[in-house]
This record gives C-alpha cells, structure tokens and sequence, in this order.
C-alpha cells in the first residue's frame, strides 16, 4: 500500500514532507517521479492531470485535497468505483469565515473605495451600512455555510439560509429545495454562496435569481466560478438591482485579462483565496483514511456519488 500526490500546483513538496514526517513508514511519492503504480492505493489530488489517475490498478480512494470535487467529476476518465472523499476540516471553515465576514465588512463600510480614493488623494465621505441592516443568506449549509452561520451570528448578524435538506442550527433559518428558495432568496440583502458545484447548481446565480433578492443586495460568490452566469451578474449590477459583488472563483482561473471583472467598480475580485486546505490541519484525516482502507473500514468524508459532492 503507497500513497501517491498529484497536483499541478507547486505544493507536491510540502504535502509530501508533511506527509513523510507524520508517517515515516508509509510509502508516499509525487505522480512525477517514478513510483510503483501497483502499490498506490490512495491517491491524494487536487486539479489533476487527465488520465493522471488511469494507471493505479490497485487504487482504492481518490481523496480531494480541498472541500470541493467538482474537479474530479469534470475528469471523464476517473475510474467510476472508486470512493472519493474530500476535506472536512475546521480551520477551512474559520479560514472561508473569516474571509466572507471582512469581504462583508469591506463592503459596508466602503473601505475599497477609500482606498481607490486614498490613491487619488480624494476626500470624499460616503454612507456606510450597519450589521443591523441585513440579513445574510447562506446558500449552502454544509461545513462551511453552517461555521459562516455561527460566527456571522456571534457578531450580531441575522442569519438565513438554504439546503436541500432541514438543519437544527440556533437561531438560523434554514429554506429547504426549489418551493423555499424564493423565500429564502426575498430575505437574502448579502447573498453568500457556499454550494458545491454540481449539476443541479452549475449556473445558479442567474438573472433569474438576482431578481427574487431585495434590491441592491450584494452577492459574494466563494463556492466556484461555474455558479455564476457572468453576464447576469454584470447585467443586475449595472441595471442598478444589485448593489455588487465579491467575487473569489470565476470560470477560468486565473481570470482571462479581458473579463470586464477586473475593472468594475462594483466588482470586488480575489484570486482563488478564500479559505486554502492548512496542510497540517488537514494530514491527520488523510492518514486516518489511509488506515481505514488498510482495515476495511468505512471512509470518513466520502462524498456521495450520486448526488455528486
Ligand atoms: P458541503 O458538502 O459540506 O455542503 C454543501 C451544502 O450545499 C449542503 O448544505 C447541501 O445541502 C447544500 N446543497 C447542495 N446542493 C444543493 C442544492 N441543489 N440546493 C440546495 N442546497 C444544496 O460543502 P462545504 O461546505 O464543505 O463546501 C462548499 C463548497 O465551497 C465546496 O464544494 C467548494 O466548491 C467551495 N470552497 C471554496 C473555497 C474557496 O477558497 N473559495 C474553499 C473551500 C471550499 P444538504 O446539507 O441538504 O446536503
Ligand atoms: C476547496 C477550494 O474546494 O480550495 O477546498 O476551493
């Protein structure tokens, strides 16, 4: 039993000596060096190669190394019996909750503007907005929106939020399916979404749905750039129905130069940061999966294939 590493990134190195100092006895090799194909049973990815994960004969788990699997669904070549699992892990969660409370508070208090003005030397005070003015909708209860549910509410926002299915978190509202959703979205002034993307998601934050929020809300996209229609979102700010967006994932990463994005004064872009798996908070699950599959146990973390996250 080995472990291989296959990412495109330059961070092979670091999972792998993190690896290595957590597990001396496991054998544990980056895709690109030579390695015994037979032996890998627990392939750890993040964005990989196609056709990367076709020659483990023996492989036994495809483990993402984030919250997200979109990647691996989207590779037509993954073999289709293998369990997936992906990270669960709090310090993702406090990481993408911090994020989403200073993109809010950003907002609010207008600081990006101040900035843009700063380097004009302009002096130019503008109204600001309180907590006690929105509710925020969290799109997605999961790991992460339930975490953004509990800290947004310990800084005394009102909380509102939308799954598939019911939840029991103190003093949030959860909307369940397609009959809540307008309801949820009515309430919704910042509209946070933290869905997987899957088929019944892929386009979601559409024209359709700007127009169900109050007016000038804001939208902060967190989960992935293929939520969004990009032209509706451009079409609902500058008709003046939403008041803008933060923006942290987009169709193609990184942003093409082109895309109006990069410019709009009411777009606030990052790149792909929002909350960023810790290595050393996330190894301890791996191997403990690891050790799961050695005993035949059942995996923590697996991902439901059906319904695709
Ligand atoms: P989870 O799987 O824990 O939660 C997903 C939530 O979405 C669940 O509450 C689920 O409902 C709900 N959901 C799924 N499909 C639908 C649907 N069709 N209608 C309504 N609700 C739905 O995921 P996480 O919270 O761990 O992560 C969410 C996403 O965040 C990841 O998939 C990833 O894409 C993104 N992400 C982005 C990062 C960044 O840096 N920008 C970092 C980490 C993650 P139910 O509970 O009823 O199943
Ligand atoms: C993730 C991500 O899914 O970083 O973990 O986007």
């Amino acid at each position: 039993m080995a472990i291989v590493i296959i990412r495109q990134d330059n961070k092979i190195d670091s999972w792998k000596k993190a690896l290595k100092a957590n597990a001396p006895d496991i054998p544990i090799y980056s895709y690109l060096e030579e390695h015994p194909k037979e032996e890998i049973t627990l392939a750890c990815v993040w964005k990989q190669p196609v056709d990367s994960l076709t020659q483990y004969p023996n492989l036994k788990c495809i483990a993402s190394l984030g919250a997200g699997v979109d990647f691996i669904f989207k590779d037509q070549s993954v073999p289709e019996n293998i369990p997936i699992t992906r990270v669960v892990d709090p310090v993702l969660a406090s990481d993408m909750s911090e994020f989403v409370l200073a993109l809010i508070l950003n907002y609010f208090k207008n600081l990006n503007n101040y900035r843009t003005d700063q380097m004009k030397k302009v002096w130019y005070p503008q109204e600001y907005k309180r907590i006690s003015d929105v509710t925020v909708g969290i799109m997605g209860m999961g790991a992460l929106g339930e975490k953004l549910a509990e800290d947004l509410i310990k800084n005394r926002f009102e909380v509102i939020g939308w799954a598939t299915s019911p939840k029991n978190i103190p003093g949030v509202e959860v909307y369940n399916g397609d009959k809540e959703k307008n309801t949820f979205l009515s309430r919704s002034n910042i509209l946070v979404c933290l869905l997987p993307l899957t088929r019944q998601t892929t386009g979601i934050l559409n024209n359709k749905l700007f127009k169900e929020l109050p007016k000038q809300s804001y939208v902060i996209n967190v989960a992935r750039g293929g939520h969004l229609v990009d032209e509706d979102l451009l079409e609902y700010i500058n008709n003046g129905h939403l008041a803008g967006a933060g923006l942290d994932v987009f169709h193609e990463e990184p942003l093409s130069v082109e895309h109006p994005f990069w410019t709009h004064p009411k777009i606030h872009i990052t790149p792909h940061v929002a909350s960023v798996s810790d290595i050393e908070s996330v190894i301890p699950q791996l191997l403990e999966n690891y050790g799961r599959l050695k005993e035949g146990l059942p995996l923590n973390n697996a991902v439901n294939r059906e319904k695709g996250y």
